[in-house]
């Protein structure tokens, strides 16, 4: 067992290097690796984002937990490890804020959520972290109250969220709510609709950022005011695999009902729908899933490399 090794977290050389110097770094999560897409292309597309954040002049700090060892900064073995998540079997588990000092203690392998990569992120001095979307209420979430742990995680960490909205599959118009409530700035980069995710826009409004110095001076005055929340900056996916509205709407009504009659629900649900949505659609969601994160990846790194 590894009762002896102290608990921590091991930031990476390079991680740390830049960190103490120019600190251009982009927190990258790993649930999206090790649960949200398929395997292999999961890795590759673990490899590319890193690659996307370093063109852009960036250091990549991917975010995960290997072995009981929570790490900012993973390596390439690591990456491998973290992928195998998505073959199933339950080897490499999710972890959320509330999973992070039972994985720890457990010396379990694990993918970590927003919310438990952000708190990593904030805690070794990175500002900015790059993801597909973020968690949000669930629908049926205002009975269920299942609603994910990232909306409390940004209301309290200092953290900048490039996404491209929230999780399609959610309630958008209470996520948002649920957000505003906790004191978190969801804003649109280049749009002042909210997109979701595998659609450019959807009817809720957000104040637009037309550029990257306006995200940055929206950081900046967030870190003046001393207001410890996250902002979400929300990047429209890319225009040739988005989703038109009302053809995703259809999708999405019916992998819900497929998932209402097989009785799936919990946390078994968003993989149904994901793998649902997935098929109906010939793959493309999956293609437009990747071709997103590596698109927010770049603008992360080019918010973090920015300097005025
Ligand atoms: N978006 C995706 N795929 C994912 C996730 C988001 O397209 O796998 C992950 C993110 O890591 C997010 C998490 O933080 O799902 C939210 O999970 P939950 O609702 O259980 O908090
Ligand atoms: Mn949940």
């Amino acid at each position: 067992m590894s009762a002896a090794r102290p608990f921590g977290v091991v930031v990476a050389d390079e991680v740390r290097r830049e960190l103490s110097g120019r600190a251009r770094v982009v927190a990258l999560e790993t649930t999206l690796i090790s649960h949200g897409l398929p395997h292999p292309r999961n890795l590759m597309l673990a490899r590319a984002v890193e690659a996307a954040v370093r063109e852009a002049g960036a250091v990549p700090a991917t975010i995960g937990v290997v072995e009981g060892r929570i790490k900012v900064g993973l390596d390439d073995a690591d990456l491998v490890r973290l992928a195998e998540g998505a073959k199933g079997g339950g080897n490499v588990v999710k972890a959320s804020t509330r999973d992070l000092a039972l994985v720890a203690a457990r010396g379990l392998t694990a993918g970590t959520t927003v919310a438990a990569t952000i708190h990593l992120a904030a805690a070794s001095g990175i500002r900015v972290m790059a993801t597909g979307g973020i968690g949000g209420v669930h629908p049926g979430g205002e009975a269920s109250l299942d609603v994910s742990a990232d909306l409390d995680a940004l209301a309290r960490t200092p953290c900048a969220v490039v996404c491209a909205g929230p999780k399609a599959i959610l309630d958008l118009p209470r996520t948002l709510e649920a957000l505003e409530t906790r004191g978190v700035l969801v804003a649109g980069y280049g749009t002042d609709r909210l997109p979701g995710f595998y659609v450019r826009e959807t009817p809720l409004s957000v104040p637009m950022l037309d550029g990257i110095e306006a995200a940055e001076r929206l950081l900046q005055a967030q870190e003046a005011l001393g207001w410890p929340a996250g902002i979400v900056i929300a990047n429209p996916p890319p225009g040739d695999l988005a989703l038109e509205p009302d053809a995703f709407g259809a999708m999405l009504d019916a992998a819900l009902e497929a998932a209402g009659a097989e009785g799936v629900q919990g946390s078994g649900l968003t993989p149904f729908l994901l793998r649902h949505l997935a098929a109906a659609s010939g793959g493309r969601t999956v293609r437009l899933n990747e071709a997103l994160v590596l698109a927010n990846a770049r603008l992360a790194a080019r918010l973090a490399a920015y300097r005025g």
